[in-house]
């Protein structure tokens, strides 16, 4: 018998409640050496090349083919080229100094003899557009495959593998081994809260060589759990190599229960490589792996560091510690901590970052973590709040108002074509309502000044521009003359307040609650006249429309009452049953419920019991996705 229930094998069908399931499947992917891939690709370098991505003198990404002269990030481009005579150094594309474009000057770089094609930082910006553009394109993959994508930073995602796991094992035919659970949910002959069949014996299923992290080593399958992570990682597997076959890029890849534990298994083994550990494996991974509570993203700060102190965890093995001396509840961690922070205070030792009012949460979370057990659910649309465009300036590159005005040039260019990005990431339309500047000079006194953008519509770089000149003039005034405010040391540019407008019919809100969406279309804006806008009113009637029924309806209380009936028809069905031509299906429950065309009728909540239903009904799913 498995230890799993069937409750929380169909969780892991739900976007919402997977990530908390007994059974939940996360995937970390991570690009290797993304800048500097992407520079191997472009300048159609091979993977034996020796590429690096350099920033002025700096390494910012160093290809594995360079990582074996031992070459790292911490050395100059003139150190790697000491380790390595055949160096690969490729530049970041550029912005110029009063330009509003960036472009790639590939016969130029710091390690060039000739002056004119040192790429000077007085002179140029570095753009990172280039790495964020393929990271869409990676995006848009992951989003192919999976329906809940987090994208972590530029270059890595969390996966939710639920659904597909879901699918491989229970909904497609594609694995063999599944044909017993695959009837018997299909038939329904099961309740929520039975626990799931055994294992099958002799599975097919089988991990690559190398991917299932196992040093004691334990036997591969022993419940539900392995098998939906070896299917995950086939899965994984699939979508790493379309990426690599589409768009030519390396990945590691980390499956676990949980976001920590799967960022820790893609970084296990790199490059291309996959780690998948099981949840019997956990404690295994985190005590012979040398991992700490710093290893964990969200911890590797000031936090991390107070509390390995506070807790006066042991170098060897810390997180065993943790479990074996807090084994029952957090409230014992919980009030450890307070009392030895109370010591430490007693003696004058401070833990700024371990403020009283965090101390249940924290302590929750490390007891969680050290178990591999720290559940958070993933973000797939995080809300944006600004964009920043930023220079450092060294020398006399910013030594009067119109070297300001060169540099806003930049920014401008910038700040547009990235909210042009956003726009196409999110099919909105994304109009920032201030904007600020902000000048530090060389004694680091820092100014800033602020204003609403007001615009006819669309922001645009002329906008942009007009607006930080007023700001920068009105800095230049107040402080141009007073004694070391030129040259100036920063500048930069930022816009926020973003109001985001709907561009399409959809009435999906993909923000949630974190903002409002305003529903007018990108023409409307583009429009010069004003008197040609449709008013929203116009605008909601298009909407009114019920896609189920292909009726549209001209008074939104008409609409509202048919929605209403949909509604109605909806619980009546959840009650009383329902069949495939029901119009208040949406596809997906069309697709669960009546899967590879088998018609099911589905039993009433009335009469679901305890007892396991008869066959020919798949009742529970009906009413456990309408609960
Ligand atoms: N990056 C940077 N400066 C840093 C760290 C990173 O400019 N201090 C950029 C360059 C990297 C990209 O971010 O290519 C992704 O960072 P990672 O930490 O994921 O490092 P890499 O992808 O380069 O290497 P790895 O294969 O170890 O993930
Ligand atoms: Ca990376």
């Amino acid at each position: 018998m498995s230890k799993y229930k069937w409750s929380d094998l169909l969780d892991i069908n739900s976007k919402t409640k997977a990530y908390n399931s007994p059974l939940s499947c996360i995937a970390h992917i991570d690009i290797n050496a993304f800048f500097a891939q992407v520079e191997q690709i472009r300048c159609h370098f091979s993977v034996e090349d020796p590429v690096v991505c350099v920033q002025w003198n700096s390494i910012i990404a160093v290809s594995y083919a360079a990582r074996k002269y031992g070459i790292t990030r911490m050395d100059s481009v003139f150190d790697a080229m000491k380790k390595c005579d055949k160096l690969v150094p490729v530049h970041t594309a550029v912005f110029r100094k009063g330009e509003d474009f960036w472009q790639y000057r590939d016969d130029c770089g710091s390690w060039y003899i000739e002056e004119d094609k040192k790429l000077s930082p007085e002179n140029f910006k570095v753009s990172l557009d280039p790495y964020r553009r393929e990271s869409r394109k990676v995006s848009k993959i992951f989003h192919k495959w999976c329906d809940l994508v987090e994208k972590g930073s530029v270059d890595e995602v969390f996966l939710d593998m639920g659904r597909t796991a879901f699918s491989s094992l229970l909904l497609d035919d594609e694995y063999e081994d599944f044909v017993a659970i695959r009837n018997q949910f299909k038939n329904g002959e099961y309740d929520l809260d039975d626990y799931l069949p055994p294992l099958p014996r002799n599975l097919k299923i089988a991990f690559r060589a190398g991917e299932d992290y196992n040093s004691e080593p334990r036997a591969v399958f022993q419940d539900w759990d392995d098998v939906i992570f070896c299917l995950a990682a086939d899965m994984t597997f699939k979508i790493r190599k379309d990426i690599s076959d589409v768009l030519g890029y390396t990945t590691s890849c980390g499956v676990a229960r949980t976001k920590t534990m799967a960022k820790l298994g893609s970084n296990f083994k790199k490059p291309d490589a996959q780690t998948i550990i099981r949840n019997t494996n956990i404690a295994s991974f985190l005590d012979n792996e040398s991992s700490e509570l710093t290893s964990f993203w969200s911890m590797g700060g000031m936090i991390g560091k107070e509390l390995t102190l506070l807790l006066e965890l042991p170098s060897e093995q810390p997180l065993r510690h943790i479990r074996e001396a807090w084994p029952v509840s957090s409230d014992d961690l919980t009030a450890f901590i307070k009392e030895r922070t109370r010591i430490k205070t007693d003696a004058n030792e401070r833990f700024h970052n371990l403020p009283p009012e965090n101390l249940q949460q924290l302590s929750e979370k490390v007891f969680q973590l050290a178990r591999g057990d720290y559940r958070i659910p993933l973000n797939p649309r995080p809300m944006i709040r600004s964009m920043m465009s930023n220079k450092n300036l060294r020398g006399d590159s910013c030594k009067h108002y119109q070297d300001c005005l060169a540099w806003l040039e930049v920014f401008s260019g910038e700040l547009t074509s990235r909210v042009k990005e956003l726009e196409q990431e999110y099919e909105r339309i994304f109009v920032p309502k201030t904007m600020s500047i902000s000048t530090r000079t060389s004694d680091f006194q820092k100014h800033s000044r602020s204003s609403g953008i007001v615009t006819a519509g669309v922001a645009k770089a002329k906008d942009f521009m007009e607006l930080g000149t007023k700001l920068i003039k009105d800095l230049d005034v107040k402080y141009g003359h007073t004694k070391g405010f030129y040259p100036l040391t920063n500048i930069n540019m930022v816009i926020s307040n973003f109001e985001i407008l709907e561009t399409g019919k959809t009435i999906v809100d993909m923000f949630g609650k974190q903002a409002q969406v305003i529903r007018r279309t990108r023409d409307d804006f583009l429009d010069t006249k004003d008197d040609n806008l449709p008013s929203i009113e116009e605008k909601f009637k298009k909407e009114l429309r019920c896609e189920p029924c292909k009726l549209d309806f001209d008074d939104e209380l008409a609409f509202k009452e048919h929605s209403d009936f949909h509604y109605a028809m909806k619980l009546s069905e959840n009650l009383n049953g329902v069949n495939e031509n029901s119009q208040n299906l949406s596809y997906g429950e069309r697709k669960l419920l009546f899967a590879n065309g088998k018609r099911a009728a589905v039993a009433s909540k009335q009469t679901r019991s305890k007892k396991r239903q008869s066959t020919g009904s798949t009742g529970s799913i009906y009413n456990y996705f309408n609960k």
